[in-house]
């Protein structure tokens, strides 16, 4: 997801506001945990319980107290049995994500700001939204950070970490993984630095020793090279990223899943064209525990930035080509961003995506949604308790029948 400094500055000038309206309206939210406007819903709807935090009025038989909808809770599926929802169904033999989660966005808010003052240009996700996903079931979390606010351009990425901003990533860090579940720490910097493009190995292999030497004894941190880069060919990129690797593992850090990304914003639907399925190929891992991370959204750029999906079985088509690829290299993947609007079309093309990658015998190991997070305010793909705008449909509908 590209555009974000915009987001930031707009969602923080935003604040939530609630009417209190005598009945909400059909599709009104009716209720959920934090929720203070009406509990009542217009004529001809009635009000349904889609998750702790948000209940809404749906059309149907009148009334007035919450029931909880059959269908759009979190089933707790075994290997075989066909989830669905208003979605679709997926009737195929699946394997189910090892990781399966959310980008918990904020700390690399405001990139044009360094170091930037925390609470104004950037911060870190709300507790309260990584327990309510750990109680919903999922169990990752991408979490995002700034590399010179970590490592300040005075030093370079060698050089050491801000006391400060470290110490709130490690108690992020902590905060998810004492609960059970994983967190991959990323640079979202696209490969650039303070204004260039990194294009040391040397120094990429030193900056991940020293970060990946941190966290070696957390079996629950997963350290995910860089966000997307773009300027560089898939050639350059896939050495940086075996410099990485190479990084993370002299380091002691020899246990932990490792996640890489291609040029072309790692995109899955260009992993052929833009070269990084040539390059790629020849990664390796002395402790054989690398993943190849994609992303993929559904608008007609790719970009995330439109709620109108190309249609409602794009998920499956963007992801094809990249799925054979995975299949016949025997690499695992890992789809570390996935976003779309909450209409019909692109609801289902999420449901078909995440379907087809259930269904291709383990090829991917991992997916999560793009984004949650404090500041994305009204944004279309937030799914950050309580009010998130993919809350009441994307979560019941097409996210969590994967779980
Ligand atoms: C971040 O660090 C500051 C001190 O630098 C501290 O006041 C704050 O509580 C920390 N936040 C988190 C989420 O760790
Ligand atoms: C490309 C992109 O936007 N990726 C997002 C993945 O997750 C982190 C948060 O976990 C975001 O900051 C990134 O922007």
């Amino acid at each position: 997801m590209k555009l974000l400094s915009s987001f930031a500055s707009l969602a923080v000038s935003v604040a939530l506001s609630t009417s209190a309206l005598a009945q909400s309206p059909i599709w009104g939210q009716c209720g959920g945990i934090g929720w203070t406007g009406s509990t009542t819903c217009a004529s001809g709807s009635s009000c349904v319980v889609s998750n702790p935090y948000y209940s809404q009025c749906l059309p149907g038989s009148s009334g007035s107290s919450p029931t909880t909808s059959s269908g759009t809770s979190p089933t707790s599926t075994s290997s075989g049995t066909a989830p669905s929802s208003g979605a679709g169904t997926c009737t195929g033999t699946r394997t189910k994500f090892k990781f399966f989660g959310v980008n918990e966005s904020g700390a690399e808010f405001g990139n044009t700001v360094i170091p930037g003052t925390l609470g104004k240009d950037y911060t870190w996700p709300d507790p309260n939204s990584i327990s309510f996903f750990i109680q919903q079931g999922f169990n990752f979390f991408r979490l995002p950070f700034l590399l010179e606010r970590l490592c300040p351009p005075a030093t370079g990425i060698t050089g050491p970490f801000d006391p400060n901003y470290f110490g709130n990533l490690s108690a992020t860090v902590n905060e998810i993984t004492s609960q059970g579940a994983y967190v991959a720490i990323e640079p979202h910097n696209y490969l650039i630095y303070n204004g260039a493009t990194l294009s040391s190995t040397s120094d990429f292999q030193t900056f991940w020793k020293n970060l990946a030497g941190q966290f070696k004894t957390n079996s629950h941190v997963i350290f995910d090279l860089m966000n997307e880069p773009y300027q560089p060919t898939a050639q350059v990129v896939y050495g940086m990223m075996q410099a990485g690797v190479n990084g993370v593992r002299s380091s002691g850090a020899t246990s932990q899943l490792i996640l890489v990304e291609g040029t072309s914003w790692t995109g899955a639907w260009t992993w052929t064209s833009s070269g990084n399925a040539a390059a790629f190929t020849a990664l390796t891992d002395p402790n054989n525990n690398v993943a190849i991370e994609m992303h993929q959204y559904l608008d007609s750029d790719g970009s995330g930035t439109s709620a109108t999906c190309v249609s409602n079985t794009i998920g499956v088509e963007r992801l094809a080509d990249a799925t054979a690829w995975l299949q016949s290299t025997g690499f695992k993947g890992f789809l570390g961003e996935i976003g779309a609007g909450s209409n019909t079309a692109c609801i289902q093309a999420v449901f078909g995506a995440l379907c087809s990658m259930q269904e291709a015998g383990g090829a991917w190991i991992g997916a999560s949604w793009w984004a949650a997070g404090p500041w994305w305010s009204t944004y279309f793909q937030s799914i950050e308790p309580p009010s998130g705008a993919a809350i009441p449909s994307i979560l019941p509908q097409a996210l969590e029948p994967f779980l």
